[in-house]
Formats: C-alpha cells, sequence, structure tokens
C-alpha cells in the first residue's frame, strides 16, 4: 500500500459543509494519526466526471497508493486495519466493530436519510418514516443509555460512524434521546473530529475564495 489520497468535490454549496462524507475518511485518519492528502473532482458535472472511481457519481472514495476504494464505511474500514486506534485486533472486537459499522449504516442511516428527505422536501418531520426512525433511534438510546461507546468500552470506528449517522441536525433535533445526545456530543469533542471538520469547511472556504477571484 503507499500514499493514502481522500477524494471529495472541489465545492459544495453551504448547506452540506460539515457534512460531506469526506469528513468520515478524515476523522479516521486524524484518529489514527494516518497521513494522507486530499483532492478533488469538479462539483460541476460531479455525477458524470468521475463514475469510473465512484460508480454513483458521489465523493468520498480513497486511495491508498495503486488500490483504490469508494463507499465511506468501505473507506473506513480499510483504515481501520491500518491502526488499532480504531479497531480492535481481538477477533471479538473487531467482529463486533464491524456489526456496528454495518448497523450505523444499514438500520440507522438507511432509515434516517430518507427519513431527513422527506422532511426537507416538504412531508414534515412528521412523514410516512417518522415511526420507523423513531423506533430505531428508541432502541439505540437504550443501547447507548448503557454503554459508552459501542464496542469494546473505548472508541472504535463503529462509533465514528454511529456518531457522524447520528449528528445530523434535524436527526439529533428529533426527539428525546438524552444517550444518543451525550454520545454524540462525546464523539464531536474529540480533536480528531474538530481536526476533520474545521478542515472540511477550511477546505470549501478556500473554495469559495478561488471561485470568487474568477
Ligand atoms: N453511501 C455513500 C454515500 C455517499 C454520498 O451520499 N455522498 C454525497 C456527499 S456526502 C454525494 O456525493 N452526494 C451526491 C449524490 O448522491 O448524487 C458513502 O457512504 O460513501
Amino acid at each position: 500500500m503507499g500514499e493514502l489520497t481522500l477524494w471529495t468535490a472541489d465545492w459544495v454549496p453551504k448547506g452540506p459543509r460539515g457534512f460531506v462524507r469526506d469528513l468520515r475518511l478524515r476523522w479516521a485518519c486524524e484518529e489514527a494519526g494516518l497521513a494522507y492528502t486530499v483532492r478533488t473532482v469538479p462539483f460541476e458535472g460531479i455525477h458524470t466526471n468521475h463514475l469510473d472511481r465512484q460508480p454513483y457519481g458521489q465523493v468520498p472514495f480513497l486511495n491508498d497508493g495503486d488500490l483504490e476504494i469508494f463507499e465511506s464505511g468501505a473507506c473506513v474500514l480499510h483504515l481501520a486495519k491500518k491502526s488499532e486506534k480504531l479497531m480492535p485486533r481481538d477477533p471479538a472486537g473487531e467482529a463486533h466493530t464491524l456489526q456496528w459499522v454495518i448497523s450505523a449504516l444499514n438500520s440507522i442511516e438507511m432509515v434516517t436519510v430518507p427519513w431527513w428527505f422527506l422532511k426537507v422536501s416538504g412531508q414534515g418531520a412528521d412523514n410516512g418514516l417518522t415511526g420507523w426512525v423513531s423506533s430505531r433511534l428508541a432502541h439505540l438510546e437504550q443501547v447507548l443509555t448503557e454503554r459508552e461507546w459501542l464496542v469494546a468500552g473505548r472508541f472504535t470506528v463503529a462509533d465514528l460512524l454511529m456518531a457522524d449517522v447520528l449528528r445530523v441536525r434535524d436527526v439529533r433535533a428529533f426527539g428525546h434521546r438524552p444517550a444518543t445526545e451525550a454520545f454524540v456530543a462525546r464523539a464531536t469533542e474529540r480533536p480528531a473530529f474538530k481536526k476533520a471538520y474545521a478542515d472540511q469547511l477550511a477546505h470549501f472556504a478556500a473554495a469559495d475564495a478561488k471561485r470568487a477571484s474568477r
């Protein structure tokens, strides 16, 4: 393997800034102390300009030397293989990290993103997915009431992905889940998250300045 390059968009509108999923990769690298560079694909034509590297025209994707990987979950798991800071090395710790990574993406984000989409597209917070999202988040609240981190009593990439899914403003503001809120606060207080977040905002602010000077 070789140098790590995280790929994101060269610019995005203000709305998604701080939430573009390259943040997951930045955060993982920062936690693990892995050196990386950030490169971009043009926002203009983003849906078709890099289909050879991300088949849905999305970001992020990752290069590890010549190896190319898309899907933020897969990228973060690839990074986790490089550092025990991101995933325990014992079989149970590793299996449970994987379990909660899939759970974050396939049981929580799979519901929260469509719920959020219906909400912002005019159907309001009380839309067809509200019961489903409430039930998932209530069960997760119970889990987070009983533990500080999801796996092995320590921070792993499972927490990174779960917290990133849960920190979406509308999800955070929906319902009353004190343990979940404390979990999100705990994760996003971490210096590695703060650095990744600030770097993403700075990246897009620099792009604004460049566009303004054209
Ligand atoms: N499942 C993908 C989702 C990636 C994704 O939704 N990326 C957004 C930016 S955060 C994007 O490229 N959106 C444009 C689109 O979906 O067309 C992953 O986790 O990598």
